[in-house]
């Protein structure tokens, strides 16, 4: 970890070099008066753009050299600049002080770079208003595990920036405040007295400038969806019968044999879009299971998923899938896989799975504590889903929403198990979390629910409340 630069304080700070900076930032127009309309949305009588620099080497030196000066409030690994001004500011930093640099993508929020989760990450910003471009840095890398306490900032215009990220946890160090940058030029004669006192004036109005609240981009519908799983029939199937159904109920029927199994699908079948199995706990399992359980399907109009979780090479998985005892292909729509082994394991299973028209769900993530399913591992589920649209269908997730390095296409369908009506967990690490939070806060589509329900008194009504649950989480997730 790397110790905190030159750790002088910002009061010892070279008043000179200040000053000297200030001077040369206004005779580079980096400073201009007028009326302006800022990124929070507010005119002001003054305007700085530090873009400017890039065609100032020696200036761009001095401000890094400055931005060393500020002492963190903890040490750091990584430098990551706010897109796009400070850009420059962060690299000669990095190249001066050795310190490896993040970068933070302005378009997709995704970050380029080594790090590893818990590492400290000092954020570098040419200005802050707000302190909504510096919050919008910090959500991704936070989202990646990363650690976000202090940000340095070459001037702050104290207009409630470093309040806005205090509230954040994020301690703001500014090389100087606008009204320090104004004192410097009324003394030198570069803003007449009337000027300066017109933009204390505008400070002084404008203490509190409040981060933007970013309107939530409303979720496609699944009638929308369908039409964009155009090259996967089973997608479009899904989200049809969702859409049909008013339900994106996926019942778990981890029950101990095929009679109880079918009896179950009889009475969940009206509430579910998709009833899921394990075929290898029926201890009654017979050959014309597959039959029974595809006409109580069609009777109720739900998909079968069998939750095979495969996980072996391609060749292998072909013959798991197709053959055996369970001959699941001849009876699910729709199974699951692993990505452990790479990419065969989609060829194997598709091989066999396309030509019948089923579909595949990736397991991207899962609900248990301690998995190892998250960051990259994720974001290469997304990969390969990409590459395989015609036969993957979506995934196994457990939060989505967090997927911002790596977000899914509309297309793509996410099934979420870990779910009851009260958050909690069972003896050997499942995480549960309610409907609401797993359609709405976090992004997925269905939910997956077993023991809720199949442990119920009734779990033909208790199904039913968890489909009412399920949509309407889903309908206030569309407004
Ligand atoms: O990460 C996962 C993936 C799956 S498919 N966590 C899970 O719990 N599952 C399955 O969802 C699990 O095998 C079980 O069938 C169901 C959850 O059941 P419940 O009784 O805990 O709701």
């Amino acid at each position: 970890m790397h110790r905190p630069l030159l750790p002088k304080d910002q009061a010892t700070m070279d008043a000179g070099a200040k000053e000297a900076l200030i001077l040369d930032l206004h005779a580079v127009e980096a400073v201009k008066l007028g009326s302006f309309v800022l990124k929070s949305g507010i005119t002001s009588p003054i305007y700085l753009d530090l873009r400017v620099l890039v065609s100032h080497p020696r200036l761009l030196a001095s401000v890094a050299s400055l931005l060393r000066t500020l002492p963190p409030t903890r040490p750091y690994d990584l430098l990551c600049g706010v897109p796009y001004t400070a850009l420059p500011f962060a690299a000669v930093l990095s190249v001066a002080a050795s310190v490896p640099m993040l970068l933070s993508r302005y378009d997709d929020k995704s970050i380029e770079g080594t790090f590893t989760a818990g590492q400290a990450v000092l954020i570098v910003e040419d200005l802050v208003t707000s302190g909504a471009s510096v919050l919008e840095t910090v959500g991704p890398l936070r989202g990646e595990g990363l650690v976000v306490a202090d940000a340095v900032v070459v001037i702050d215009r104290e207009q409630g920036g470093r309040e806005n990220l205090a509230a954040s946890g994020v301690t703001l160090h500014s090389l100087m405040t606008l009204t320090e940058m104004l004192a410097v030029l009324l003394r030198h004669g570069k803003v007449s007295e009337e000027k300066a006192g017109e933009v204390s004036r505008f400070l002084d109005a404008n203490r509190k400038v409040a981060v933007p609240v970013k309107h939530k981009v409303a979720r496609k519908s699944f009638a929308e969806r369908a039409g964009l799983a155009i090259i996967n029939p089973m997608g479009r199937k899904l989200f049809e019968t969702m859409e049909a159904k008013q339900s994106n109920l996926c019942v778990a029927a981890d029950v101990g044999t095929a009679k109880e199994l079918l009896e179950l699908a009889d009475k969940v079948g009206p509430e579910i879009c998709m009833l899921k199995t394990h075929v290898d706990i029926l201890s009654d399992f017979t050959p014309d299971f597959g039959v029974k359980l595809r006409m109580i399907a069609e009777k109720h109009s739900f998909l079968i998923f069998e939750d095979r979780k495969f996980a072996d090479i391609g060749n292998t998985v072909t013959m798991q899938s197709e053959g055996g005892i369970f001959r699941i292909l001849d009876w699910a729509d729709i199974v699951n896989a692993h990505i452990v082994p790479g990419p065969g394991i989609v060829d194997g299973l598709k091989l066999k799975g396309l030509p019948k028209g089923r579909g595949l769900l990736l397991v991207a993530e899962m609900s248990s504590a301690g998995n190892l399913a998250y960051g990259e591992y994720t974001a290469a589920a997304v990969k390969i889903a990409e590459q395989h649209s015609d036969f993957v269908i979506g995934f196994i997730s457990v939060n989505p929403a967090s997927w911002s390095a790596a977000p899914s296409s509309p297309a793509f369908i996410h099934a979420t198990p870990g779910v009851q009506m009260a958050s909690g967990g069972d003896a050997f690490g499942q995480q549960y979390n309610t409907p609401y939070s797993v359609i709405n806060d976090r992004g997925s589509d269905i939910i997956i629910v077993g023991r809720g329900i199949i442990k119920a008194s009734n779990p033909a009504e208790t199904a039913r409340e968890y489909r009412i649950q399920g949509w309407q989480a889903y309908q206030c997730s569309l407004s």
